[in-house]
């Protein structure tokens, strides 16, 4: 039978501006008539799909995610692609959909998450939409598409049946625009196999049969799965190497970011002395986040990128050098100093994956990482979870068989030895008033005429400013993208607003200071910068603005 393309009346909305890393709002506000139709419309509406192309779709498992996919299957066989890739039970991570696009050459895919934030009924929803490179969608579509949201009158779809996406396969379809097919593929095969021809799967297989213990923890989101595949099967990990490893809607009601303070359960587990596992990892809603940790030991994401990148020729697909780095600019200099040393180009690009994408295509850069638990290569576009903890055991793997010993700690501290310490902390003010947070800002900016040579402490303001980013390879530029106090002695204060909360606004603080003598290197970061954090909220004077006394959450 042949199915008809239908077009519906709707009306814009006014909120359906893409933040940071795609449109995340409630459940509920997503469940609202036309809505997610409309975005859907929006940025079809602002490509130029060549009839009969492919998407792919996938997403994190969560709360609506069923309902968003057979959506956008309907809206895009009305729309005019020919094929849709969909991830089996509706699961891609976001790097295994970068992943995809790229081998099978798709014209673009979308990603249904809200990644670390909170899901379920009540929780949070997300959509990203991705472009043939693999990687987020840049500024100019997503301004684009914002701005259709606003004006749009109708959509177009075709109704089918619903889609089985629990089994493997093809279903064919005749709409009035032609044949349309659902492929559903395996979530996971094709990203391990690209995992297994970067990194050395028997060195690291050797490392954890010789009583190395790991534990990673998939906050009962997508990398389950992946893990599964990746640490047990593919690399004789124990069961127990593993832990929430089941995908759930509302992730078991927990919180799928990969911090300190989320990730409790595995937090607690690495820091329970000398019994603890040796290696610890985590990751968040969509697979794209990593936290690492060693024995009784963190790393932030700052570090662990400068240690990647300074080891980055012990992993196969590296070993013939990297061709530069780049982080985003709340994340710390540590790497910096590692591209010094290497003699490689070091950039320094707004917060948001999209902003990299440029430089891997240049082929300018090969690793980037973000404070925000971001780190990746150009292997895929977008950042990648598994991959940043395979490269840690690849190259831990390695010290084992050279030294007989793999230490994340002992790492941690040689690599602080020969570069010094970036001491770094990121301090969030949740869900507070959006007025108060604006009003931080401003007063903030409000003092960059007199702020220049005040000292505070031991710290004195040699310039501030609001960061703007000019693309060195499109020419776009990207202004407001945070406020930085930067101190003489290299040290620095960030103040930015997030761009991927739902509540009200997040206002995060990005403490560093440089450390060089190695007996002060060792301290907890909220000791050696609590001076710092003093001055950053006597110059914000969030405390009175906000009426906040703490932070929501350090790390
Ligand atoms: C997203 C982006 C990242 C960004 C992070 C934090 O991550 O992909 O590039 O660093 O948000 O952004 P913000 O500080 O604006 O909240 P994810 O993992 O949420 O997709």
């Amino acid at each position: 039978m042949q199915n008809q393309v239908q077009t519906i009346s709707t009306h814009g909305f006014n909120d359906q501006k893409p933040g940071t890393s795609g449109l995340r709002k409630k459940v509920q506000v997503f469940q609202q008539t036309h809505y997610l139709e409309n975005f859907v419309q929006s940025i079809f509406d602002t490509l130029e799909v060549p009839l009969g192309a492919t998407l792919t779709v996938g997403g994190d498992g969560r709360y609506y995610n069923r309902h968003a996919i057979q959506t956008i299957i309907e809206m895009a066989a009305a729309n005019g692609f020919g094929h849709v890739l969909v991830g089996q039970a509706g699961i891609l991570s976001t790097p295994a959909v970068s992943h995809i696009i790229r081998k099978y050459h798709t014209f673009g895919g979308m990603i249904l998450s809200a990644s670390h934030n909170q899901g379920g009924v009540h929780g949070d929803f997300g959509i990203k939409y991705n472009i043939s490179n693999g990687g987020p969608a840049p500024e100019k579509i997503t301004d684009e598409v914002f701005a259709k949201s606003k004006v749009i009158t109708q959509y177009k779809t075709v109704k089918f049946a619903p889609v089985d996406i629990n089994t493997l396969g093809k279903t064919e379809f005749e709409t009035d625009r032609g044949k349309f097919t659902v492929q559903v593929i395996d979530a996971v095969q094709d990203y391990a196999d690209l995992m297994q021809t970067l990194f050395d799967f028997t060195a690291i297989k050797k490392l954890l049969a010789s009583g190395f213990k790991m534990k990673f923890d998939a906050m009962h989101a997508v990398t389950g799965p992946y893990a599964q595949e990746i640490f047990v099967n593919r690399l004789s990990a124990p069961e127990s190497s593993l832990m929430n490893c089941l995908p759930s809607e509302d992730f078991n009601g927990g919180h799928p970011d990969p911090n300190l303070t989320y990730a409790a359960d595995l937090v607690a587990i690495m820091f329970s002395g000398a019994n603890a596992p040796d290696f610890g990892a985590a990751s968040d809603g969509d697979g794209d986040r990593n936290m690492i940790l060693g024995k009784n030991f963190f790393v932030t994401p700052s570090d662990s990128l400068a240690v990647l990148a300074a080891n980055a020729t012990l992993v196969p697909a590296y070993a013939s050098g990297i061709a530069g780095v780049a982080r985003s600019m709340p994340t710390s200099g540590a790497v910096d100093r590692v591209a010094v040393k290497l003699n490689i180009p070091c950039y320094e690009t707004p917060t948001g994956w999209k902003f990299f994408g440029n430089l891997m295509d240049a082929g300018k850069v090969t690793l980037c990482g973000e404070e925000s638990f971001g780190t990746s290569s150009s292997h895929v576009r977008e950042k990648d979870g598994l991959w940043a903890v395979l490269f840690w055991l690849n190259v831990l793997a390695q010290k084992y068989a050279l030294d007989g010993m793999a230490s994340v700690e002992t790492m941690l501290k040689a690599h602080w030895l020969e570069f010094g310490r970036n001491v770094y902390s990121r301090h969030d003010y949740e869900a507070i008033p959006t007025d108060a947070a604006n009003a931080v800002m401003q007063h903030i900016k409000g003092q960059f005429e007199s702020l220049p040579g005040q000292k505070f402490g031991h710290y004195q303001v040699g310039s501030c400013d609001d960061f703007s980013y000019h693309d060195s390879i499109d020419g776009s530029v990207s202004k407001n993208q945070g406020v930085r106090i930067l101190f003489v002695d290299g040290s620095r204060i960030v103040f930015r607003l997030s761009g991927t909360g739902t509540e009200g606004a997040t206002l995060r603080i990005y403490l560093e200071a440089y450390e060089t003598d190695s007996h002060k290197q060792h301290l907890d970061a909220q000791i050696a910068l609590a001076e710092m954090i003093k001055i950053g909220l006597q110059i914000s004077q969030l405390v009175a603005l906000t009426g906040c006394v703490s932070p929501t959450v350090i790390t």
